[in-house]
């Protein structure tokens, strides 16, 4: 079982179609084989991207109740969390 699982944390990624930050974003989740949504932020979803972030670039990846943005942060986070 992923961490996140273990640790009964929902990790969702707000990502867009042509977004190259959301997919090195991506590729991370997958290297590490964590669970996760994707709300696709192109559209509607940019809405909920600036009430959670209180900016409008994608991608931020949401840990619990947590806000991560910036694809740099967010791939430093989650190589500190989850990688064993
Ligand atoms: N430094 C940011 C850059 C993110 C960024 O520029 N994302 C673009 C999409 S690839 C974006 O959302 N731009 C603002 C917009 O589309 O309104 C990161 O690494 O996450």
């Amino acid at each position: 079982m992923a961490d996140s699982e273990a640790r009964n944390e929902e990790i969702t990624l707000y990502t867009g179609e042509y977004c190259p930050y959301c997919r090195r974003v991506k590729k991370e989740l997958e290297r590490l084989d964590l669970g996760y949504h994707t709300v696709n932020a192109d559209a509607d979803g940019r809405n909920t991207v600036i009430q959670l972030s209180g900016q409008r670039a994608i991608p931020i990846l949401t840990i619990g109740d947590e806000v991560l943005v910036d694809s740099n942060h967010i791939i430093r986070e989650l190589r500190k969390r989850y990688a064993s």
